[in-house]
């Protein structure tokens, strides 16, 4: 689809952000960032992580294309509003989207909406600006963009 990111793991491709960020999570089990199966927060964990990719995106798209979204039954997300609040009312919960435990699905929320608010896709409530400020604050932000910054300026060279 010449769409990124795309992930070669050995023979496995993998596409579908949220795909990559479940494949890697279980991949390194050592950096905790996966609710293991069992777990109770696992199926959260999935849950939300599906919900990026099933309910959110396709919410977003729609309105940002001032399309008619499909009558309420037939849509993946149901109406907007009612999309919005669901995640408005997990994230308000906190500090991270499974509570106290920070996990993958910070990694991929955080970027997300970092960049969705920053098109303003969807307004930057407070709720939403604390999360994103939070995650960003790690500093495992800072490593991964002092690392990107290295990558991007050795493709420059
Ligand atoms: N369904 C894919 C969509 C990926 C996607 O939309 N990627 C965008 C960047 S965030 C892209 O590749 N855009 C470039 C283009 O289509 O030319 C996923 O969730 O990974």
């Amino acid at each position: 689809m010449g769409k990124v990111p795309a992930l070669k793991h050995g023979e496995a491709i993998i596409t579908e952000q949220v795909a990559i960020y479940i494949y890697l999570a279980d991949l390194y089990p050592d950096a905790g960032l996966a609710p293991k199966i069992g777990d109770s927060l696992r199926g959260p964990y999935l849950r939300w992580m599906a919900f990026y990719g099933s309910s959110f995106e396709p919410a977003v798209v729609d309105r940002s294309q001032k399309r008619e979204p499909a009558p309420q039954a037939m849509s993946p997300y149901g109406d907007f509003d009612t999309m919005f609040k669901t995640l408005t009312d997990q994230l308000a919960k906190g500090p991270y989207l499974l509570g106290d435990k920070f996990t993958a699905l910070d990694v991929l929320w955080g970027t997300a909406l970092t960049w969705i608010t920053m098109y303003q896709l969807v307004p930057a409530e407070p709720v939403i600006q604390a999360y994103i400020d939070r995650v960003n604050a790690r500093p495992a932000v800072a490593w991964a963009k002092a690392k990107d910054a290295e990558l991007a300026a050795a493709q420059g060279s």
